[in-house]
């Protein structure tokens, strides 16, 4: 009898401590800002995957599920299932949900590949926006509406969409957007457009600068933030280009944020890669228009980076077992303990 009152009292007291853990999750709603990382369907399924997801993510994003030849992989086919798991997970976890996207000029289905008139085009990508903001009415608060629309010299990139419809495919997908949910922020997402000043940035600006003036609906724009952490950070270059972005009204996210450094002598860049981490999420605690701090995943199992930066890796805050590095515990104590003056 005692025995079984010992171990009740155990399971107890196991079961209080587990619910009193603090973790990034409740420090990140605490402060007010969207945190969290791009996910895969094994995150959501698995663990320890998807403890270290629910323990700390108040936002998550698919890095795979919602792009087009995943969720329409041919014209009569939807494959809502991967992402309608995503969102009952994050329903059941108090986590919002950032989908990313609706257009791309990479992974789209054959049958996307195969437009061949604007006419078509367009049909096609209200089809896209109609389906899918109606099936996830109210359970989305971001949408990536258009990923990478950008060359490096600032110029618009030749996607399908622009090859077939012009550059007005950018407004016409956020007009058409709008109309299908007015209540969702829509966003522009793009990487290398962090820092004011360089041509790309310079890009993003003026475009959305121009859509506001003319009452274009955009609530937002993303900067990836997929960086080299031998490189150092150009603080002020960020955050003047942010602060621009809140005198057009307009959010941040820091949407897909990895920091790469040399595989074959991480140790040396560790510290290195730590200040850049922290560096970004201050910024982001402290801008009070960046609403979102994203991870491109948490674990360095699994990481694109690897595959696409030959040489580098360790980009994540866990290691490769899925265990949090330094960084880590870097980044929950300024999660923690970070005053916004
Ligand atoms: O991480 C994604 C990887 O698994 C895919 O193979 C790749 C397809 O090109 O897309 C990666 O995610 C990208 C994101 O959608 C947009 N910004 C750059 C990301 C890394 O390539």
């Amino acid at each position: 009898m005692k025995k079984l009152i010992l171990i009740t009292s155990l399971a107890m007291m196991t079961l209080l401590t587990g619910c009193a853990k603090k973790n990034a999750h409740y420090y990140a709603k605490k402060q007010g800002l969207d945190f969290g990382f791009a996910v895969t369907s094994a995150d959501i399924l698995q663990e320890p995957n998807m403890t270290i997801v629910k323990e700390n993510a108040t936002m998550v994003v698919s890095e795979n599920n919602m792009k087009n030849a995943n969720i329409h992989p041919s014209k009569k086919f939807w494959n809502w299932s991967d992402t309608d798991h995503l969102i009952e997970f994050a329903k059941q976890n108090d986590i919002s949900v950032k989908f990313h996207t609706l257009f791309w000029h990479q992974q789209n289905a054959p049958f996307i590949l195969n437009l061949s008139t604007k006419e078509e085009a367009l049909a096609a990508m209200d089809e896209h926006i109609e389906k899918i903001m109606s099936h996830y009415k109210g359970q989305i608060k971001v949408y990536d509406v258009v990923n990478e629309m950008f060359n490096e010299d600032g110029s618009l990139r030749q996607s399908l969409w622009y090859n077939l419809i012009g550059p007005e495919y950018l407004e016409h997908a956020l007009i058409k957007a709008r109309q299908c949910d007015p209540d969702v922020k829509l966003y522009f997402n793009e990487y290398n457009n962090e820092n004011l000043g360089y041509a790309k940035s310079e890009g993003m600006y003026n475009l959305v600068k121009d859509f506001k003036a003319r009452g274009i609906p955009i609530d937002g724009i993303g900067m990836q933030l997929h960086l080299d952490g031998t490189q150092p950070l150009n603080e002020d270059a960020i955050r003047a280009n942010i602060r621009r972005y809140a005198e057009l009204g307009l959010e941040v996210s820091f949407s897909e944020v990895d920091v790469r450094i040399p595989k074959d002598n991480p140790e040396a860049w560790e510290q290195a890669q730590q200040e850049v981490y922290c560096t970004l999420l201050k910024i982001a605690l402290e801008e009070p228009n960046v609403k979102s701090f994203i991870m491109w995943g948490y674990s360095d199992n699994g990481s694109w980076v690897p595959g696409t930066f030959p040489g580098y890796g360790n980009a994540l805050p866990f290691d490769f077992n899925r265990q949090p590095k330094p960084v880590w515990n870097a980044m929950l104590d300024i999660l923690k303990n970070y005053k916004v003056k």
